[in-house]
């Protein structure tokens, strides 16, 4: 046991406003306990200040970093060749909701039946506008190109075309004839994104 005045009392206490009035007497074991209680007030203290600094850093660069925009799509075009004695073709431009591409005669010419003459890609050759008619797009000239996207509607084509994917899936071209067996020649196109 050891007798404490007001003036004995450590810095530990100090730090937490202890007071004696008077004089008392302290055991040896409470100094002890005294002192450690305010190390641990200490390191809580330490680790608060710690999280807070954390916390600030993040809020701070979650509101300072840039908004991140879309990649830009980049420019890409391509040359394909439509065959008039096959069907639907697939190109390997496969096209979201809302693509937009270009497609746009290059060269070669075809026919759809030996009586009609050659022709590019704006066709030539009558329609075919009745109910029965098996033309991918009925009444448009049976020598154009046609195209559709994935398993979407058919639409004409011919020498010019600024598309806006209606559907997604692959674009897909053919000549506007559905009986293709005696049709000759073909067509290249450009497809531009
Ligand atoms: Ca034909």
């Amino acid at each position: 046991m050891e007798k404490l005045k007001n003036e004995d009392v450590s810095p530990f206490t100090n730090d937490i406003s202890l007071t004696f009035r008077g004089e008392r007497s302290i055991p040896d074991g409470c100094v002890l306990r005294i002192a450690l209680s305010t190390t641990a007030l200490f390191i809580t203290a330490a680790v608060i200040v710690a999280a807070l600094a954390v916390i600030v850093v993040r809020l701070e660069s979650r509101t300072t970093s840039p908004i991140s925009l879309p990649e830009p799509l980049a420019f890409s075009s391509q040359t394909f060749t439509v065959d008039s004695t096959s069907g639907w073709q697939n190109t390997d431009v496969v096209l979201q909701m809302g693509d937009q591409v270009v497609v746009e005669y290059v060269s070669g010419e075809w026919h759809i039946e030996p009586s009609e003459p050659y022709s590019d890609a704006d066709g030539g050759a009558s329609g075919c506008d009745f109910d029965d008619c098996l033309e991918p797009v009925r009444a448009y000239t049976k020598s154009g190109l046609v195209g559709r996207i994935g398993d979407g509607e058919a639409f004409a084509i011919g020498n010019y075309a600024e598309i806006t994917a209606q559907t997604e899936g692959p674009l897909q071209l053919r000549v506007n004839d559905a009986g293709i067996l005696d049709n000759e020649g073909s067509i290249t196109v450009s497809i531009t994104r």
